[in-house]
């Protein structure tokens, strides 16, 4: 029996429903809620003490860490295998899938500034607070608290917008050698990205990556082109949430754009 903790629009939960989906194994859904803040309940952080999804407990053993959870479901449903067998070529997947952490950041750090902002500024700001002062982690409670500040000029986005195009480089660079990150075989490098490219998409920001990055612009619509990307993504983000998402990002696109561009040089 397994059963998943997870949100429906939630890049990180997300990753684990394209693995679910890839192998075709089913799951318990137990959404959570993050708007309204039951990644906060008690019994939730029993489960995971970090506040966020995913969160998977399988035949009654609790696990956390999208990345993490990946690999597990890997090991336990081998088929179809999303990593090579040999151990240079897993340690290959394992470079790229070392890196979703601090891209996630980034990722968060763009939908903070843009969207859970624009959203917050219209609560008072007593209210605005309570929902970064519940964050366990104090790195990422200082940094939502400037973003509430200072916006899509926070520091955080530069810092956001230089991984991106490191990362947009070094994908463009692999993916010469094959369709996708780690050559013939699709696996949980890609996996791992997926979610994040769709949330860049629907914020409309750093688009210019399809201007310098034919080959990553490939390997993202062939990553749409897959039935899992329909079931474990697409499916699950309610139309409202595209309208909100272009909405708030369209005043601040043409300078985070120019912004991407500066990072662009520096990558
Ligand atoms: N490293 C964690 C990150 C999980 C994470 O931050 N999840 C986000 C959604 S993508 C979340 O639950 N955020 C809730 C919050 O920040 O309050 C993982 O990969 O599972």
């Amino acid at each position: 029996m397994l059963t998943l903790y997870h949100g429906a629009t939630a890049v990180c939960a997300a990753k684990v429903r394209v693995t679910l989906a890839e192998k075709g194994v089913g799951y318990e859904s137990r959404p959570i809620n993050l708007h309204t803040g039951e990644q906060f309940d008690p019994e939730y952080m029993k489960l995971n003490p970090n506040a966020v999804v995913p969160t998977i407990v399988h035949d009654g053993r609790v696990l956390i860490e999208s990345t993490v959870i990946n690999e597990y479901l890997d090991d336990v449903f081998p088929a179809p295998a999303l990593r090579p067998a040999d151990p240079y070529g897993r340690a290959r997947v394992r470079l790229w899938t070392k890196r979703e952490d601090a891209i996630h950041d980034a990722i968060n750090t763009m939908t903070a500034s843009i969207l859970f902002r624009a959203e917050l500024m219209q609560k008072p700001p007593e209210e605005r607070r309570k929902r970064y002062e519940k964050i366990p982690d104090l790195a990422k409670r200082a940094k939502w608290a400037e973003i509430m500040d200072k916006g899509v000029e926070s520091r955080f986005v530069d810092e956001a917008l230089a991984r991106f195009a490191k990362l947009f480089r070094d994908m463009e660079k692999a993916l010469a050698d094959g369709p996708w990150l780690t050559g013939d075989d699709f696996t949980l490098a890609d996996i791992g990205l997926i979610s994040f490219f769709y949330r860049l998409e629907m914020l409309e920001c750093a688009g210019t990556w399809r201007e310098h990055f034919p080959r990553v612009t490939d390997w993202f619509e062939r990553c749409k082109a897959r039935p899992s990307f329909k079931t474990a993504i697409l499916d699950h983000v309610p139309p409202p949430a595209f309208e909100s998402y272009r909405a708030h990002s369209a005043p601040v696109r043409p300078a985070v754009e120019a912004r991407f561009r500066e990072a662009l040089k520096a990558a």
